[in-house]
């Protein structure tokens, strides 16, 4: 009987994980904006990404990841808390995150991990419940980029998506190694304004690749929400910012936006960029402006220099992969590769995120944990960014706070019976007016079929059957046939609203 006490005593305070005594350590890698249409594991069209690939070859992939509010700051409050925007405060890209409400991270550590924050962090509070922080400022810049260690800003040269890896690896390697880690290890990349690496200026130069089908999209069927949005590819984004085309002085905004990150460069950094760019601009010449051919050389320029960053994500990730497998830590160390939100990769002609269409909504979610996943697993299960915070602490043995709103995806890495799962998600968008003009909307999502309702000035209501219609060109939502549908949608998505406690959906 004591020796049954001690035992059970001993789990509790030395944090007995699920079947393993051993506490793991966290790799937690999160790019910005990185769509899974983008990662060959979920799909090959585009980019081959090997060492992110090896996450989910030798662990599991997740194949219907979602966040529950498509934009940075507020995935990254929901990643820490495991709570939705309406619950953590922070509904936009505006709002200060308040961390005393309790993080993830801040729990390990009382748990007794040593842990870490480095990249980018976007939360406008100070990172909290770290041993070691050292981020990007606000979105952070590619080239020789400044940073706040601990505080205190530092500029450090070179690309930053190799300075945060050489800041992870050498965390890693004067960490305390009496504890178990974890590093949060947070990349720029691929954000706007998709500034490659020096070394892969050249890819994709001898070649175009595919144009998504609906890149013309004429948005017929749908709301004035996705008429009225501005983040269309040849439209809305900056000529020499955005697209590096030759910058133009009476384009005052644009020529603003592209100085202040293109005067970062040093004088070598700009010639081997000017000479890449140049001769990439000599076809620019032979096109209409405002033509069709115009816009397909805008695709074509925003998604090369868009996989251009990736591949600089993808190098990075098989450096820290390589560092644990030499260290003997690939075992006992979880691996996470996601990103904060999907992205349009000129699907409906868009670039940016923030609709709860499938693009934007989408995350991508791939775990290593070899001591407890098996490889090459995959799961289709409805998951969510509130599950990530519970997840972590559940296989570090650590208990869930009761006011997390996710549950641990363990049993579903485990590839453990689910009865119980949810079975519909829900979602609620916020930041408008504001950048990309996308109206303020709520919806539901379940396996089959998706209810969006946009409002404040608007009015409107959408409904796909992502079966039939898995690109949203064809809103069936006011069709006769679909009626009984949406009042039943409409049903389930009230109770998911007053369950998740969603009080700032307005009153109708
Ligand atoms: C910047 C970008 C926007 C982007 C937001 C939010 N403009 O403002 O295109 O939607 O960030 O992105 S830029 O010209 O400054 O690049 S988020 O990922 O941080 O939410
Ligand atoms: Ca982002």
């Amino acid at each position: 009987m004591r020796i049954l006490l001690f035992g059970v005593l001993f789990c509790l305070f030395a944090g007995c994980s699920r079947k393993n005594e051993h506490r793991p350590n966290i790799v937690f890698i999160m790019s910005d904006d990185h769509a899974s249409q983008a990662i060959s594991a979920y799909d090959s069209r585009l980019i081959q990404t090997p060492n992110i690939d090896r996450i989910a070859n030798e662990g599991m992939i997740f194949n219907n990841c979602f966040c529950t509010n498509s934009i940075c700051a507020p995935s990254r409050a929901t990643i820490l808390t495991g709570k939705y925007s309406h619950r953590n405060g922070v509904r936009d890209n505006r709002q200060i995150f308040d961390p005393s409400q309790g993080t993830f991270p801040a729990i390990l550590r009382n748990a007794g991990y040593t842990t870490a924050m480095i990249g980018k962090w976007h939360l406008k509070s100070d990172p909290s419940g770290f041993d070691y922080w050292n981020i990007l400022p606000g979105q952070g810049s590619y080239y020789n980029p400044d940073m706040l260690e601990m505080g205190e800003a530092k500029k450090y040269e070179g690309y930053a998506t190799d300075v945060i890896t050489d800041l992870a690896l050498s965390w890693l390697e004067h960490r305390d190694q009496a504890k178990p880690f974890l590093l949060m290890y947070q990349h720029k990349a691929p954000h706007r304004n998709w500034m490659p690496a020096l070394r892969h200026l050249g890819l994709f130069r001898d070649r175009d690749l595919p144009v998504p089908d609906n890149f013309f999209d004429d948005y017929a069927t749908r709301s004035d929400a996705a008429r009225q949005q501005e983040m269309e590819v040849s439209r809305n984004t900056f000529p020499a910012f955005d697209l590096k085309f030759p910058p133009d002085p009476d384009d005052s905004t644009d020529y603003e936006y592209w100085k202040g990150q293109y005067r970062r460069l040093t004088p070598q950094q700009k010639s081997v960029w000017d000479a890449a760019y140049d001769e990439e601009n000599k076809k620019l010449s032979s096109l209409e402006p405002g033509s069709k051919a115009m816009s397909l050389y805008k695709y074509q320029r925003y998604i090369k220099d868009y996989l251009r960053c990736i591949a600089a994500i993808d190098e990075n990730v098989g450096r820290i992969l390589a560092y644990l497998d030499d260290h003997d830590l690939s075992q006992n160390t979880i691996v996470i590769y996601t990103s904060d939100q999907g992205f349009f990769l000129g699907e409906h002609g868009w670039f940016d995120k923030r609709f709860m269409y499938e693009e934007a909504l989408r995350m991508p979610l791939l775990i290593r944990y070899p001591a407890a996943i098996r490889a090459g697993s995959r799961d289709e299960h409805l998951v969510l960014n509130i599950d990530f915070a519970p997840t972590l602490l559940d296989f570090a043995g650590v208990p869930v706070p009761a006011d997390m709103q996710g549950r641990s995806l363990a049993p579903l890495s485990l590839q453990e019976p689910a009865p119980d799962w949810r079975r519909e998600i829900y979602y609620h968008y916020y930041e408008y007016p504001g950048w990309h003009m996308v109206k303020k909307h709520y919806g539901i999502r379940t396996e089959r079929y998706k209810l969006i309702h946009f409002y404040d000035d608007i009015d409107a209501w959408e409904l796909y059957d992502l079966r039939a219609d898995p690109s949203e060109m064809n809103n069936i939502y006011g069709l006769p046939r679909s009626a009984s549908l949406a009042d039943s949608l409409k049903d389930e998505l009230r109770s998911l609203i007053t369950a998740l406690g969603d009080t700032t959906v307005p009153e109708k």
